[in-house]
C-alpha cells in the first residue's frame, strides 16, 4: 500500500490488504470517533501506527497516548460523556490497571458511546500472562464483541460505535493477537467528511454520574436491563452465523480464532458438524444457542482460554432442560494456549475420534511440508539489543554485588536482565510493582540488600506511588531507573519524560524533577555507559540505609541507531577485536554479553558487523583492551 493515511481517508468504498489493527482504524473514521486514546503494549500499537499514518490536520479523531491504562480510559469517558463517540484500546493486562474506573461505567449514560478495545493475548506472545478478559465483561456487565479476521474486526467496530452510541454505553471489542495482526483483503464502505460537533453535552441534572451508597442501585438495576437489551439485539444479530452442514446430531458452538481453526480442521472430518459462529459473546444470545444445542444430539463448545461460553451454556441446557450432551473442556491443556489448527484438531479428535483424526508423525502433511522447505525456525531466546544501555548498566551494577542480594525485576526491554550472563531483577509481578515488592522484600531483612529496576515509562505509568510508598514508609530500598527515553519494548512510544507527544513537542517532566516533587532526596545520576561510575554509585548507595534512586541514563540505541540511519552521510561503524592484545579473558561474551561477539572454537572471539553498531559501550569491559576504536566501515 503505497500511502496508507490517504487510503484510511478514501471517500469511495475500496478494498485492501490490511491487518486487523489497521482496519480497526478506518472503521474509526467511517463511524465518526472523534476522541481515541490509548496506552502502548502488544497486541495493539499497529492501531496507533495506523492513526498516525493519517495527516494529523486531516484526521477526524483526537489521539493522545495517556499515561496509563487507567487515565486513557478515563480521558475517553470524559469525552464519550459529553457527547463525543470514543474509544480506547490497550493490551490484556492494561485493564487490570484501568480496572477500577472500567468496572464503573455500565452504570451511566454514555450519549456519545464509548467502545473499549482489549488486546487479549492467549499463548502470551508478549504479555506476562495469558488472562481470558471475557471474565471482566460479565463482572462488569458489558457487552463484547469478537471478531476472528480483519474484515470482521473492521465490521464488528463499525457495529459496536454504532450500538454504543445508540443505546449510550460501553461496548468491549476484544481483539486477540492473531486478529490484530492477521492480514487480509478487506472491503471497506464509503465515507463522508463532516464537520464534528463541538457541543458539549454532558447533563449531570438528567443523568446521575455519582454513584453513591443508595443511588448505585437505580443505577445497576438500569445497567442489568440494558444487557438484556443488548441480548435482545445479539438474537438476531449477523455477527452470529450457523453454517448448516446438514447434520442433526452433533454441532460445534465456537467464537473467536477457534473458528478460523475449525474451519480448517473440518478439512480432514469425515462428518462435518453444524457449526454456530458466535461473534457476541456477551451477553449470550439465549434464544439462538438454545436452538441449536436443542436441534443437536452432542455440542462440543470449542473457546479458548477459560470455559466461559462452556459453563453459561451448559447452565442455559439446565434451565431449559435440553438433554444433549454438551462437551466442554476434556483435559485443561485445552485451556492453556492459542487454538492454531493443529491444537484444534487435537481438540474435536478428542471429542469425536470417529470423525476426527491427528495426522501420524512423520505424516504425509508433514513430509509435504518438508518437501517444500518450511522447517521450524529454531527457539531463540530474548535478549537486548547491541550497544543498549540496559547491558552496560547491568553488566556495571552487576560488580556492584554481593551474591546474595536481591534484585526485583520491572517490566521492559531491562526483564532482559534476568537472563545470563547478568541475572538480576529475580521477580516480577506487573508494571511498576518493582519499589513496592523490593519494600516488602526489605522488611525484617538485614542480611541481604535489596535492589531494584524500572524503566522510565514504567516510571510514570505506575511506578510512582510505589515510590511514593517508599518515601512516606522509609523503605531500605535503592531503584536503578534505567531511562532509555522511550517505552522501547512496545516500539518507541513517546512518554512524559521526553518532552514530545503524539501530537508534538510538549512540556518534558524529567525523571529527576519527578523524584525531587515526590520527595526523594537521595538521588545519584550517571550516563549508563560509564560503568566504574555506576558500579561505584550502586556501592555507595546499598551502603546507605533508607530509600535511594540511581537514575541511569542512556537513550535507546535501536531507535538512536535506526533514526542515525537515515540521514544522509551515515557510515556504519564497528568495533574490532585486536587479536594481538587479546588474551582470551572472553569477559565481552561471558561477563558483557553483546550478540555481536561470536566465541570461535572457544578461543577466538570475532565481531558480526550485521549485529555490531559501533557503540563502544564493550570496550570499558575487556581486561587486555583488546576492544578497538570504533572504525568506519569497510
Ligand atoms: C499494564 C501493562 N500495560 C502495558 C504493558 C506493555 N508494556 C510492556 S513493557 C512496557 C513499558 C516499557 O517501557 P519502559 O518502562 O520505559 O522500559 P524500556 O522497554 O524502554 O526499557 C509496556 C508499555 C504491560 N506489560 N502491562
Amino acid at each position: 500500500m503505497k500511502n496508507l493515511g490517504e487510503t484510511l481517508l478514501r471517500e469511495a468504498p475500496f478494498s485492501e490488504i490490511v491487518i486487523g489493527n489497521t482496519a480497526l482504524v478506518r472503521a474509526m473514521v467511517e463511524a465518526g470517533t472523534r476522541v481515541v486514546t490509548a496506552y502502548p503494549g502488544s497486541p495493539t500499537p499497529e492501531i496507533a501506527d495506523a492513526i498516525k499514518a493519517i495527516p494529523a490536520e486531516r484526521r477526524p479523531f483526537y489521539f493522545e497516548f495517556s499515561t496509563n491504562e487507567k487515565v486513557a480510559l478515563e480521558v475517553a469517558f470524559g469525552a464519550a460523556i459529553n457527547g463525543h463517540a470514543s474509544v480506547v484500546f490497550f493490551k490484556s493486562v492494561g485493564l487490570n490497571v484501568a480496572a477500577d474506573s472500567f468496572v464503573q461505567l455500565p452504570l451511566f449514560e454514555i450519549p456519545g458511546g464509548l467502545v473499549i478495545i482489549l488486546g487479549d493475548d492467549p499463548g502470551a506472545n508478549s504479555s506476562q500472562n495469558e488472562q481470558d478478559n471475557r471474565h471482566y465483561a460479565r463482572l462488569s456487565y458489558m457487552p463484547l464483541l469478537e471478531p476472528a479476521t480483519a474484515q470482521e474486526a473492521y465490521a464488528m467496530m463499525l457495529e459496536a460505535q454504532r450500538l454504543a452510541s445508540r443505546r449510550r454505553t460501553v461496548i468491549i471489542l476484544r481483539m486477540t493477537t492473531h486478529v490484530c495482526h492477521a492480514k487480509e483483503r478487506v472491503s471497506f464502505a464509503g465515507w463522508k467528511p463532516e464537520k464534528p460537533d463541538r457541543r458539549a453535552r454532558f447533563d449531570p441534572d438528567s443523568h446521575n454520574y455519582i454513584p453513591l451508597a443508595a443511588t448505585v442501585f437505580p443505577l445497576k438495576r438500569r445497567a442489568l436491563a440494558r444487557l438484556e437489551e443488548f441480548r435482545a439485539d445479539f438474537e438476531t444479530s449477523p455477527l452470529n452465523r450457523v453454517l448448516d452442514n446438514g447434520n442433526r446430531s452433533r454441532g460445534v458452538i465456537a467464537a473467536g480464532t477457534a473458528r478460523l481453526s475449525l474451519l480448517d480442521a473440518l478439512e480432514s472430518c469425515v462428518s462435518k458438524p453444524d457449526i454456530l459462529e458466535l461473534g457476541t459473546v456477551h451477553p449470550l444470545p439465549r434464544g439462538l444457542v438454545r436452538d441449536f444445542v436443542a436441534a443437536h444430539s452432542e455440542v462440543k463448545i470449542l473457546e479458548e482460554l477459560d470455559p466461559i461460553l462452556e459453563e453459561e451454556i451448559k447452565a442455559l441446557a439446565y434451565d431449559e432442560r435440553i438433554a444433549s450432551r454438551i462437551i466442554g473442556k476434556i483435559d485443561p491443556e485445552e485451556g492453556v494456549g492459542e487454538y492454531l489448527p493443529e491444537k484444534v484438531l487435537g481438540i474435536l479428535a478428542a471429542a469425536w475420534p470417529d470423525s476426527f483424526s491427528l495426522p501420524a508423525v512423520g505424516s504425509e502433511k508433514r513430509a509435504g511440508a518438508e518437501r517444500l522447505g518450511s522447517r521450524e525456525a529454531p527457539g531463540r531466546p530474548p535478549q537486548l539489543c547491541p550497544g543498549c544501555g540496559h547491558r552496560s548498566a547491568f553488566y556495571a551494577i552487576k560488580r556492584a554485588l554481593q551474591a546474595d542480594d536481591i534484585t526485583v525485576a520491572d517490566i521492559g526491554c531491562h526483564t532482559l536482565g534476568y537472563l545470563e550472563p547478568y541475572r538480576m531483577g529475580r521477580v516480577l509481578l506487573s508494571m511498576g510493582h518493582s519499589t513496592s515488592t523490593a519494600a516488602g522484600l526489605s522488611l525484617f531483612n538485614e542480611e541481604r540488600r535489596v535492589l531494584c529496576f524500572i524503566g522510565d515509562s514504567t516510571f510514570f505509568h505506575a511506578g510512582l506511588p510505589g515510590i511514593v510508598n517508599a518515601v512516606f514508609n522509609s523503605h531500605n530500598v535503592t531503584l536503578v531507573v534505567m531511562e532509555n527515553g522511550t517505552t522501547a519494548m512496545t516500539g518507541h512510544q513517546d512518554h512524559p519524560g521526553v518532552g514530545r507527544n503524539f501530537n508534538g513537542d510538549t512540556v518534558k517532566i524529567g525523571v529527576r524533577a519527578a523524584l525531587e516533587g515526590l520527595g526523594v532526596t537521595n538521588i545519584r545520576e550517571v550516563d549508563a555507559y560509564q560503568q566504574a561510575k555506576l558500579t561505584q554509585m550502586v556501592k555507595e548507595a546499598l551502603a546507605e540505609s533508607g530509600f535511594k534512586v540511581i537514575i541511569a541514563r542512556h537513550p535507546c540505541m535501536l531507535k538512536l541507531t535506526r533514526e542515525a540511519r537515515r540521514r544522509p552521510g551515515w557510515t556504519a561503524r564497528f568495533v574490532r577485536v585486536d587479536p594481538a592484545a587479546c588474551t582470551e579473558a572472553h569477559d565481552c561474551v561471558s561477563r558483557f554479553g553483546c550478540p555481536s561477539f561470536q566465541l570461535i572454537d572457544g578461543r577466538e572471539v570475532v565481531v558480526s558487523n550485521d549485529l555490531c553498531i559501533g557503540d563502544g559501550s564493550c570496550r570499558q569491559v575487556c581486561p587486555s583492551g583488546a576492544l578497538t576504536e570504533p572504525s568506519a566501515a569497510l
